[in-house]
């Protein structure tokens, strides 16, 4: 497929629900080509026919596992010189799995976290940097958490992976900067998604819980500032935005109306 040179290249990992469907439809909207990930190819190409025919613009499905090492360099290599001119990777896929103590923790709940929140993270950078670089021009925006700078009870795991995404996003703007390429990091706070749903694997009731008595985040809320952080001059970067909904004061402290 051959991309047409007008349009940008965003890439967006974990684009099959919640903040990474909100974005890929954001920046479709504002005229990118998509190279959009995920793991359930069903949905991927749902979003990916919805944005052809919304907003005419040409997308690359990548059914992906994140945490396939050898799968995540393969199919990133195989980029035709087209789909190599990427101008913005958003690393969004990721999951919280499980809400407990470390001393009565699930250790398969702890290795789902840290090989897709980190290792999938660095296997996807490590594939594009060099492409970006190759190009001379890029922009990273990695989603963190508030969950990154503040610990609540029982996040320990969750909160130590997205503290990880806040070190290596920083240390990315280190090893790029000579390259003039942009690092970012969002840190939303509580946003309605599957993500809940997927943290008490499936218990629906436990999740809506999550945001009953106020207004929290909605995925498309944290699109805006990705595209947002995206859409400065070449001289201007955020390094980092915390996105919280008015209701939470901290990662711990949200004001419910029940
Ligand atoms: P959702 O569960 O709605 O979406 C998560 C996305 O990540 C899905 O598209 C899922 O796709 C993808 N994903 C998960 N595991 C993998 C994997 N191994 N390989 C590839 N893709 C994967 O949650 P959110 O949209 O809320 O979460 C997006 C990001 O935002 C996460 O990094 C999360 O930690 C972060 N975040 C969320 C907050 C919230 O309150 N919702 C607050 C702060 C940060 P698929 O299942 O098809 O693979
Ligand atoms: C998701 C928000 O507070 O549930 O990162 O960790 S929180």
């Amino acid at each position: 497929m051959t991309v047409k040179n007008s349009n940008k290249i965003a890439m967006i990992t974990g684009a099959t629900a919640g903040i990474g469907k909100a974005t890929a439809l954001k920046f479709a909207a504002a005229n990118f080509n998509l190279i959009i990930t995920g793991r359930r190819a069903e949905l991927l190409d749902d979003l990916s026919k919805k944005i052809i025919k919304d907003y005419g613009v040409k997308v690359y499905c990548m059914q992906l596992d994140v945490r396939i090492k050898e799968d995540v360099e393969i199919q990133i290599n195989k980029f035709s010189e087209d789909w190599k001119k990427i101008d913005v990777l958003v690393n969004n896929a990721g999951l919280a799995v499980g809400l407990g103590t470390i001393q009565q923790g699930e250790i398969d709940d702890w290795e789902r976290m840290i090989d897709t929140n980190i290792k999938g993270l660095l296997y996807v950078s490590r594939a594009v940097m060099p492409i970006m670089i190759a190009n001379g021009y890029g922009h990273i925006v990695n989603i963190g958490s508030i969950a990154g700078r503040e610990v609540y009870p029982n996040g320990n795991v969750y909160c130590g992976t997205k503290a990880a995404v806040d070190s290596i996003t920083r240390g990315m703007r280190i090893d790029l900067v000579k390259h003039g390429i942009k690092v970012s990091l969002i840190e939303p706070g509580a946003v309605e998604t599957e993500f809940s749903i997927v943290r008490f694997k499936g218990d629906k009731e436990r999740a809506d819980n999550v945001y009953k008595g106020f207004s929290p985040l909605f995925a498309q809320d944290i699109a805006d500032a990705v595209y947002y952080v995206c859409s400065l001059p070449a001289h201007v970067n955020i390094n980092d935005m915390l996105i919280v909904p008015t209701a939470q004061a901290s990662a711990t402290i949200i004001e419910k109306k029940l």
